[in-house]
């Protein structure tokens, strides 16, 4: 079976266009390859002026191949951050989501352009809905693994890539060094942008999830095909629906994001700081 591609996707091979993107950030800022690539997500957005000295700060528009933030909070930049200790590390603050319909090449072109950067670990963050009853709003958690509830994949072809400690245990150990009372879970990709019904959230509880999100899983089998070592980190914003007795808001994601927005980043520019 081959792939079509979809309507608004790229016409071109995805890894050549990913080339071409990491071109353009070698030559935008300066900086010929990457050790390691991180994608912010809501509530994460102030780790980069943590990890290192930034060396460079541009618009995610004038790298081929990404497209326009589709939403507040999500900031459009690709910045390259000198680490104390020399290491580069590309900071992606320009996500596409699936939800976007843009098809999935655009999504994971981030992973794959982070990859032909020279990235050998990528860590993806996001906010998300969180199913354990014990977890509260504000509260970081590791990804422990994944559940890819979209139906869809960024693998064209007979292209079959194992999966196994996807999201790397040795990762989460140097996670759980920085802070040993990070809990972990398995985060379950919905195609979105609505939220999950409480039946779907029950659903995902049964099947093994304790995380709900919109981004991620299709990110992460990308950087598995490039290579990459893989760290996931979620902020619950906000109880999944049904779990929570009040009903979602897009405010109160945004409020509870910001909120720990200080204390999350500080976590992830200090694990980030302890990768090697
Ligand atoms: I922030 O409750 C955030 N993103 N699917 N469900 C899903 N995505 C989310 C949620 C949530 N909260």
């Amino acid at each position: 079976m081959t792939h079509e591609p979809h309507p608004l996707d790229f016409p071109a091979d995805p890894f050549e266009v990913a080339q071409n993107a990491a071109a353009d950030i070698a030559r935008l800022t300066g900086v010929d390859r990457h050790d390691l690539a991180v994608t912010l997500g809501s509530g994460w957005g102030r780790a980069a002026e943590l990890v290192g000295e930034t060396v460079a700060t541009i618009p995610a528009t004038e790298v081929t191949g990404f497209s326009k933030p589709a939403l507040e909070g999500h900031v459009g930049t690709l910045r390259s951050v000198r680490t104390p200790d020399g290491r580069h590390v590309l900071v992606i603050g320009a996500r596409t989501h699936y939800y976007e319909g843009h098809g999935v090449r655009r999504v994971v072109h981030s992973v794959r352009t982070a990859a032909a950067a020279g990235a050998k670990t990528m860590v993806l963050t996001n906010g998300a809905g969180g199913i354990k009853g014990a977890w509260s709003p504000g509260q970081p958690v590791l990804i422990s693994d994944h559940l890819n509830l979209t139906s869809d994949s960024p693998l064209e072809g007979a292209t079959f890539i194992d999966l196994t400690d996807l999201y790397s245990s040795r990762l989460r150990d140097v996670a759980r060094e920085v802070d040993p009372s990070l809990d972990e879970g398995v985060y379950c990709q919905f195609r979105g942008p609505q939220y999950e019904t409480p039946a779907e959230v029950q659903m995902a509880k049964t099947l093994g999830g304790h995380i709900v999100g919109m981004s991620t899983a299709l990110e992460a089998i990308a950087a598995r095909q490039a290579g990459m070592e893989v760290l996931g980190f979620s902020l619950i914003t906000n109880l999944a629906a049904g779990i929570s007795p009040t009903p979602l808001s897009h405010q109160e994601v945004i409020e509870a994001g910001q909120a720990a927005e200080s204390r999350i980043s500080q976590l992830l520019a200090d694990v980030i700081g302890r990768i090697r």
